[in-house]
């Protein structure tokens, strides 16, 4: 163990189980094996009377500090300010935000009753890892509690833009909350850019030469970390997966464009959909020789704006196969379910084009597993939407914009016909660059900024 402070990282949901896997705990493993630590985050149980409990386990390098939620805290700071707020809002999409006082309520309730949990169990040296948009008010609530340890963020989404931040009701708080942080870690430059837009805008707020600012009397860097996957397991997941499990049966000559995505309306689905519907149209060439498999489990199917995009859906899919398939063709296979990790790794591999088009997007994983599946000596060609923060690092992809119906379809018609030599280079210049900046890459940069941040500790 290292002579650096114990690494506290707090996310929404705990991992559990014996064996937790996600990318998260694959970015953090060699962070907790360094320096040891604990994971903090809630048990997925709804309780009356919430409890919160300590568990360890031989195989893991950090202990687990779990809390409960009361059935009202679930409904106000998760399915209600999380995910009926701050989700549309920061996906552009202020039109769906519901905004009720009890979800605000609540969501400041959680964080305070965590940041008083978490305070009492503080190390003075510990760095603490703050992640996501259920946390923001975490560190201003740890501040109050006297806690004067390095308190980091990361955000997975999007950072909005400052006239979307004037739609919150509580946007003077919004901002406050990020003052409680050493160090603001976001998808890509373009969100750094809108946060700084953010303090430039205020009084209160002063940009330091260095690029950090201050507001009040903190200290904020913000800088770029762009959340990536495991490169090089995944590629051997898929090959071993291509090679042992039989993929989906196709006619001889016929292709296949994958989607993979959680139905959520900020995946652009519908327009999808409708750019396929239009290469039909536009390409008759193609008819019954491509399909488009489209893999969306269902995800916050509490929330109605879910629901909602589910309906769209099933209709478009209903009608674009109404009006072309024939006895052997069906154009759209939808799967409306999570397939295992390694059955999807293969179907990427045998998949000749990666459709990603989402309308907004902090990173986007899918783009990356996608590319990181291939076969280097025949890769599928990844289209990849302007909108999602895999864009700033994946130019040789071919970027469209997604609200562009025309352009899409004729990116696929151009996928599809790519010639080989072409595919490779694209293929060997995003796989160059995935195999550099990998999910060990991100964590490690992002902790040796958030360890080189100066509080004055001794
Ligand atoms: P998500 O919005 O969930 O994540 P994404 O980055 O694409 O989006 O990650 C999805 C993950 O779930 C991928 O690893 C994918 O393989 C998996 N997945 C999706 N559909 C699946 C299915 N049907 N079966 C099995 N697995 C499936 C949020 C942000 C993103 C950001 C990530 C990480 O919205 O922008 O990239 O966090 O920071």
């Amino acid at each position: 163990m290292s002579e650096a402070g114990r690494l506290i990282v707090v996310s929404n949901r705990l991992p559990l189980g014996p064996n937790p896997s996600g990318g998260l705990v694959v970015a953090l493993k060699d962070a907790f094996h360094e320096a040891g630590g604990i994971w903090v985050g809630t048990s997925g149980r709804i309780e009356a009377r919430p409890k919160q409990r300590f568990d360890s386990h031989p195989g893991l390098a950090f202990e687990r500090f779990s809390f409960d939620l009361t059935q009202k805290e679930h409904e106000n700071y998760y399915l209600g300010y999380s995910n009926s707020v701050l989700w549309p809002l920061f996906h552009g999409r202020a039109d769906l935000m519901e905004t009720r006082p009890e979800f605000l309520e609540d969501y400041r309730g959680v964080n305070a009753r965590l940041a008083q949990m978490l305070a009492s169990e503080l190390h003075r040296d510990d760095v603490i890892w703050v992640q996501d948009y259920h946390l923001l008010p975490l560190a201003q609530a740890l501040r109050d509690a006297g806690v004067s340890n390095r308190i980091g963020f990361f955000l997975h989404i999007p950072f909005p833009a400052l006239y979307d931040i004037m739609a919150l009701p509580n946007s003077e708080e919004f901002i406050g909350w990020l003052g409680g942080y050493d160090l603001v870690g976001l998808q890509t430059r373009r969100d750094v850019a809108r946060l700084l837009e953010v303090f430039r805008s205020r009084p209160d707020a002063e940009l330091l030469p260095d690029g950090s600012a201050k507001l009040g009397e903190q200290r904020i860097e913000a800088r770029s970390f762009p959340v990536a996957i495991d490169t090089a397991a995944f590629a051997r997941e898929a090959a071993s997966a291509a090679a042992s499990r039989p993929g989906v049966a196709l006619e001889p000559g016929e292709q296949l464009i994958m989607g993979v995505d959680r139905l959520d309306y900020s995946k652009g689905l519908p327009n999808r959909f409708k750019a396929f519907a239009r290469l039909l149209e536009t390409h008759a060439e193609v008819n019954g020789l491509v399909t488009l498999l489209q893999i969306a489990p269902p995800t916050r199917e509490a929330v109605a704006a879910y629901q909602d995009i589910r309906t769209e859906l099933e209709q478009l899919s209903g009608q674009i196969n109404g009006a072309y398939a024939d006895l052997t063709w069906t154009p759209i296979r939808y799967i409306h379910r999570a397939v295992p990790r390694a059955r999807l790794a293969g179907l990427y591999r045998q998949a000749a084009v990666g459709l990603v088009t989402p309308l907004a997007d902090g990173m986007n994983l899918v783009a990356k597993e996608y590319v990181a599946a291939q076969d280097p000596d025949n890769p599928g060609v990844l289209i990849l939407s302007d909108f999602a923060g895999a864009a700033e690092q994946m130019e040789d992809a071919l970027l469209v914009n997604p609200f562009d119906l025309d352009q899409v379809a004729e990116a696929m018609a151009r996928a599809l016909k790519m010639p080989k030599g072409e595919r490779c280079a694209r293929y060997d210049a995003l796989m160059d660059g995935l195999l550099r900046e990998d999910i060990n890459w991100w964590s490690r940069s992002y902790l040796k900024a958030l360890r080189g941040v100066s509080r004055g500790l001794s």
